[in-house]
């Protein structure tokens, strides 16, 4: 069944607020205990990541390739297909991490699935972190989806997929060059989203049959690199925590929700931000 983050975050800045006190009084043991505690919390957050976009732009085909799965006969393999197939919101399980899900969801913009009424028919705000996937040139609902993620306070990845597609189609150009074509769609999705106020977003080239190519190893490492809860997180998280520990007090505060902010970025990042205008 579908948890929000929304007690775990409530509880994260509550824990936050409490270390703040602690070392504004300087009680460092009690500053130590909740520190302790934010990361047995940390330890056991849960993420939904949602891979949405619209209708056969490949999300579902995406979701496979993240799990090591190379086509939808595999069991426990997203369906895909040529027409509509996804026609309800489908949790899978993150090959690593036990507590990270990602939500396939339907595409946005069909009969079934207008516009207007996505958000709500997939429960859009339910969701900790967003894929916002296309695979042709950038459109509305692009904007759209990039635009509520903003709203939320939350963060997502742009992926432009079926990048194989368009190097076979540029092939067939006298002067072809690939690298320039993968320059020219990752200008058109960055400018795109930029025009629309989006600030430095983060856009992947990929295509789910060619893993190795393009951005998908780079999109593997950064979305490995950013989930929580994982143990070489807790590890890089106390170190961090002792090397800041000689600091003045206020130093070490700030330091304390910098590190607790890059381990588990993508779940307590909204929270964090809101803690820090607080004080
Ligand atoms: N060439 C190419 N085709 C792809 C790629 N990813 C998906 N496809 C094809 O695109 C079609 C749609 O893929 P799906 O993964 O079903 O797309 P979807 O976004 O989940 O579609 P809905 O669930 O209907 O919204 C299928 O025929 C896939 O085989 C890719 O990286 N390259
Ligand atoms: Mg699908």
């Amino acid at each position: 069944p579908f948890q929000s983050n929304e007690n775990i975050s409530f509880g994260f800045a509550l824990v936050k607020e409490e270390i703040n006190e602690a070392l504004l009084k300087n009680d460092r043991p009690a500053a130590a205990a909740k520190i302790n505690d934010l990361m047995m919390k940390e330890k056991n957050i849960r993420l939904n990541i949602a891979i949405t976009g619209e209708s056969g732009s490949g999300k579902s085909t995406f979701v496979n390739a993240l799990r090591g799965l190379c086509d939808d006969e595999e069991e426990g393999a997203a369906p895909t297909g040529v027409t509509e197939t996804t026609m309800e919101v489908t949790e899978y399980p993150h090959p690593k991490y036990p507590n990270v899900t990602l939500w396939d969801l339907p595409g946005i913009g069909t009969t079934k699935f207008p516009a207007d009424e996505y958000l709500k028919l997939v429960g859009f705000e339910k969701f900790d972190f967003f894929i916002v996937i296309s695979d042709t040139r950038f459109r509305e609902n692009d904007v759209k989806l990039a635009q509520e993620v903003q709203k939320m306070k939350k963060k997502f990845y742009f992926v432009r997929s079926k990048i194989d597609n368009d190097i076979y189609a540029e092939r067939r150009k006298r002067d072809f060059s690939a690298d320039e074509a993968l320059t020219k769609i990752r200008d058109n999705c960055v400018n795109g989203l930029q025009t629309q106020g989006i600030e430095s977003p983060q856009v992947f080239l990929v295509s789910s049959f060619e893993l190795h190519l393009y951005d998908f190893p780079l999109l593997h490492k950064t979305l490995d690199r950013n989930l929580p809860a994982h143990k070489r997180d807790k590890r890089l998280f106390v170190s961090s925590v002792k090397r800041r520990w000689r600091y003045s007090k206020n130093t070490i505060c700030a330091d304390i929700m910098n590190a607790v902010t890059k381990t588990s970025m993508i779940a307590c990042e909204a929270k964090c931000e809101q803690t820090k205008s607080q004080s």
